[in-house]
């Protein structure tokens, strides 16, 4: 079986669905070998923005797979947890926006692969949590450092010690994740932001996307240095002067006004 289904969103974008849904998706080694296969094949592609999704109705991925854990030895679980980690590092650093579109449980893995991605958009059964403590591990595929980043060390902590299921009106709450949709809604809104980032110029959106993530661990003067960089190389590119020209011409004005 196919572990992972791809799908087009438009021009340039994609949706990868995790697809184990009798297992809630869970991510077993096969899976996220896949994972980093199809990654490495669609920046072949002309990639524009990319949407992560779970197959079925009940779960976005509900974890690591559990059943392929429980035996490991000391460097089997080093292994797993460095695969994981190296996948989602390659979602993180990938030049283009990154969705993840939370349809159902997002647990475990399945968090930490939801925080890899830029965005979190999800549906009103999303359930987000970090559970691992309940099962005598810590989060292993990144959750002990992302999670803090995004929503704040002291509710990550919280969330990691206690295993607590957050749900979408909380996960929104409390910046996990960045909106709610009705279950439906979830992936045609998820497409509908790519299709409007997509229509900013793409050099650029991926010159704020590495000044953003990079600089996030920066000090202020370091970040700058690093601003100006990717601010730079943008004149560099052909999109920069054709759009000011097209704004100083007022055709670019006009097209705003229509859309
Ligand atoms: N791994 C393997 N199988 C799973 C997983 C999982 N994480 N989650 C669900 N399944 C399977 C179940 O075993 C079951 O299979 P079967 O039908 O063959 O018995 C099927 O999916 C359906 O699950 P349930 O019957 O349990 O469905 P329920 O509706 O009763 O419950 C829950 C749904 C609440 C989501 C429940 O399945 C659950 O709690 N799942 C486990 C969630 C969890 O603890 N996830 C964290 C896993 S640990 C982790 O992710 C660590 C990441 C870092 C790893 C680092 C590498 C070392």
């Amino acid at each position: 079986m196919n572990l992972l289904l791809l799908e087009k969103a438009g021009d340039g974008l994609y949706v990868i669905k995790l697809n184990r849904p009798k297992q809630l998706n869970a991510l077993s080694s096969q899976l996220l070998g896949e994972l980093d296969r199809l990654l490495d094949d669609l920046q072949k592609e002309d990639l524009k923005g990319l949407i992560i999704t779970g197959e079925g109705s009940r779960a976005f991925a509900a974890g690591a797979d559990i059943a392929e854990m429980k035996d490991m030895t000391r460097e089997q679980a080093k292994d797993y947890s460095l695969m994981g980690n190296r996948v989602f590092r390659k979602i993180e650093q990938l030049p283009v926006p990154v969705i993840a579109a939370v349809n159902g449980y997002a647990l475990g893995g399945g968090c930490e692969l939801a925080l890899s991605c830029d965005l979190i958009l999800c549906d009103s059964r999303a359930v987000f949590a970090q559970p691992e403590t309940g099962l005598g591990i810590c989060p292993g595929f990144g959750g002990t450092i992302r999670l803090a980043r995004r929503i704040g060390m002291q509710a990550a902590k919280e969330m990691i010690f206690s295993g607590r299921q957050v749900k979408a009106d909380e996960a929104v709450r409390i910046g996990l994740a960045l909106r709610q949709y009705a279950d439906e809604d979830l992936l045609p809104a998820a497409a509908q932001l790519l299709q409007i980032i997509a229509r900013n110029s793409s050099f650029a959106v991926s010159a704020a996307k590495r000044s953003m993530d990079r600089g996030w661990n920066m000090d202020i003067g370091n970040a700058a240095d690093l601003e100006a960089e990717c601010f730079s190389e943008c004149f560099l590119h052909a999109d920069q002067r054709e759009r000011m020209e097209s704004f100083l011409s007022g055709e670019r004005r006009s097209e705003k006004k229509k859309q």
